[in-house]
């Protein structure tokens, strides 16, 4: 119920919406819309009351809760159910759990703060509270679970699209699974996936993304950057959280119906790796030349000084300084 006043009041725009209209639609008391109004005040938001008027939204609020998430919903399709936690271990393990207990495809799963935030191989994905997104979502695609890292660019996408829109920077995909500004790392994907033999059951999609950080931990400090500090200003998490989500939907959309091949395109106008001197590490070895693109399955196509062409399915990439 809070989240639906919050979506009438976000959808006035600024104007004012009488008590009797909010109670009208909510089918609700005007006095439990009083209650509401009150209570999202004290979480900091800015509702101003006129007497013959009603309430408006002054200003929105940097927050993240369950219901302004939920009151954004509306605006998407695809994404109906939010699982919020203020703090978590990780949106991965939430999301995983959720799915193996049915959660349907469009859950998304979204923490103020991580403690235990994970990126690819154990290593540690750096998740302070209110400052970042830290998301993860649940599909169960019917593609064949060779496909599933396909997802990781399908999202990229979706992401740098959503940043641009958003902030009118524009990042850069390091294949496969890094968002680049400025050449620092501004998120990170995880794709994970819960299969049997040779069916998907569910993947899970974890994003993290630095929005309002102003500086980061020793070990990154030299790699990392956020939203704000390349924008000069702060961000609307649940604003960019919503739009990623949306531009997520119609990708995803097109990837199912029409297949990696749409995608192609989309994701080589935003690469930073393509046409460049790389160097791969993958689990068992290191390949250094040039990155010639990606094929029609979304596999790096390296050619070493031999003129050998390498498939990388997975690595950590460097690319030269040009
Ligand atoms: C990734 O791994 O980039 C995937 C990160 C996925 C994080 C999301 S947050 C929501 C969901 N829940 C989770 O627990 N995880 C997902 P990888 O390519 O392995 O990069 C990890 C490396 O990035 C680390 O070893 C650090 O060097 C660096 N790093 C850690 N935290 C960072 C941060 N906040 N910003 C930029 N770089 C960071």
């Amino acid at each position: 119920m809070k989240a639906s006043v919050l979506q009438l009041l976000r959808e006035g725009n600024g104007q004012f919406i009488s008590g009797e209209k909010i109670s009208e639609q909510l089918k609700c008391s005007r006095t439990m819309v009083w209650k509401y109004i009150d209570s999202l005040r004290k979480e900091g938001y800015d509702i101003e009351a006129a007497s013959n008027k009603g309430y408006r939204l002054l200003k929105g609020k940097d927050t993240l809760s369950n219901h302004e998430l939920m009151s954004r919903m509306s605006e998407l399709s695809h994404f109906q159910d939010v699982i919020y936690q203020e703090s978590t271990e990780s949106t991965q393990m939430i999301a995983q759990n959720a799915a193996n207990e049915g959660a349907q495809e469009g859950t998304v799963v979204v923490a103020d703060q991580q403690v235990s935030g994970r990126g690819r191989l154990g290593r540690v994905w750096h998740s302070p509270a209110k400052t970042g997104i830290w998301m993860s979502m649940i599909l169960r695609p019917k593609v064949d679970f060779r496909k599933a890292p396909q997802l990781t660019l399908v999202t990229a996408v979706a992401a740098v699209r959503a940043i641009e829109h958003i902030t009118t920077l524009e990042a850069e995909i390091k294949w496969p699974n890094d968002i680049l500004l400025n050449g620092k790392k501004i998120a990170g994907i995880l794709t994970e996936m819960q299969a049997d033999p040779d069916q998907i059951k569910a993947v899970i999609i974890g994003l993290g993304m630095n929005v309002n950080q102003s500086s980061f931990p020793d070990g990154i400090k030299d790699i990392a950057t956020s939203l704000s500090i390349e924008a000069d200003r702060t961000f609307n998490r649940a604003e960019l959280i919503t739009q990623i989500l949306k531009e997520f939907e119609w990708i995803y959309e097109a990837y199912l119906t029409k297949g990696f091949s749409i995608i192609k395109p989309l994701w080589e106008a935003r690469s930073n790796t393509i046409g460049k001197m790389i160097k791969a590490r993958t689990t068992q070895n290191v390949i250094e030349g040039f990155a010639e693109g990606i094929d029609e399955e979304g596999v790096l196509l390296l050619r070493d000084k031999h003129g050998e062409v390498h498939k990388i399915y997975s690595a950590d990439i460097d690319v030269a300084k040009q």
